[in-house]
């Protein structure tokens, strides 16, 4: 895929997530807007996965453990046929779905199920290991929020990658500046991951994270680089692409109105239209 269609994949991805969250009336749709490119990038482009490879030994993993927001993941898998895209549509967190509101690995494409925020890392750290010891040589992604860095678990992890050499890791933040309840500076000041990761042993690559040509430019560099990990800082715009929503903790985790999801796709959709 090109930028540019990679681009216009990732706002046609925000729309099915905005509707996908008003059909089922609740959903975090913060933090599924600001991770939209990233996830188009590795999908559509930079990861070795399809729907017909999910057993695969050799296909790459991806770890969303920011598990909240799950519902990006969900409309890119069923977009790319992981499963059926009108039966996530219409019973997603409805009593007895399966699909529900974080990833569990018994849905088709899901490798961890996650959701308690600060374990992906660790996991994924295990993952890349295991690749090292067997010879192979996958690639293991996972994306961690920026809130989610004030778990203590999450530099666990940080330590073992570096210290385990993993080049075969990529972790990517999404640096949207918010979590649950306010600004991540107010509840958990982190100040600059810039300068936290490298002392641990890993690779700093920090870019403005909906910026398509960016992130992809980023996934190339990290995936060359030999004898350590890398981490991705995605600066990032939490709402990103629906104007009443873009920086605003209130909308980490909140229903539409009928009015509000109007508003919201003719945003999503004017956004599409400027960017050609
Ligand atoms: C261990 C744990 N504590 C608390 C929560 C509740 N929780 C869900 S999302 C969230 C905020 C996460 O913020 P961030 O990581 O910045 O995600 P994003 O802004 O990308 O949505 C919290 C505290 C949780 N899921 N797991
Ligand atoms: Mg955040």
């Amino acid at each position: 895929m090109t930028i540019q269609e990679m681009k216009e994949k990732a706002m046609d991805i925000r729309m099915d997530v905005v509707t996908l969250i008003h059909n089922a009336g609740c959903g975090h749709i913060g933090g599924d807007l600001s991770e939209a490119d990233a996830l188009v990038a590795l999908y559509y482009k930079h990861m070795n996965v399809s729907a017909g490879q999910v057993k695969d030994p050799d296909r790459d993993r991806f770890i969303l453990s920011k598990g909240h927001s799950v519902e990006s993941l969900y409309c890119i898998l069923a977009d790319k046929g992981y499963f059926d895209k009108q039966e996530l549509m219409t019973t997603y967190s409805a009593y007895l779905s399966r699909f529900i509101g974080h990833p569990n690995n018994k849905i088709p494409g899901i490798e961890v199920n996650s959701g308690s925020l600060g374990h992906g890392l660790s996991v994924a750290v295990g993952m890349a290991k295991a690749a090292k010891m067997m010879g192979k040589d996958y690639h293991v992604y996972t994306l961690l929020g920026d809130g989610e860095l004030a778990e203590g678990s999450v530099w666990e992890g940080v330590m073992a990658g570096g210290h385990f050499h993993l080049d075969n890791l990529t972790a990517l933040i999404d640096r949207n500046g918010l979590q649950i309840s306010g600004s991540t500076e107010d509840v958990m000041a982190q100040g600059s991951q810039e300068s936290r990761w490298a002392p641990f042993g890993w690779n700093v690559i920090s870019i403005p994270g909906n910026d398509m040509a960016a992130i992809d430019a980023a996934l190339t560099a990290a995936k060359a680089v030999k004898g350590k990990p890398t981490v991705i800082i995605l600066n990032t715009t939490k709402g990103l692409g629906v104007s009443f929503m873009e920086n605003n903790y209130i909308w980490h985790h909140k229903p539409m109105n009928e009015e509000q999801y109007q508003l919201a796709m003719a945003s999503l959709k004017e956004r599409k239209v400027h960017m050609s």
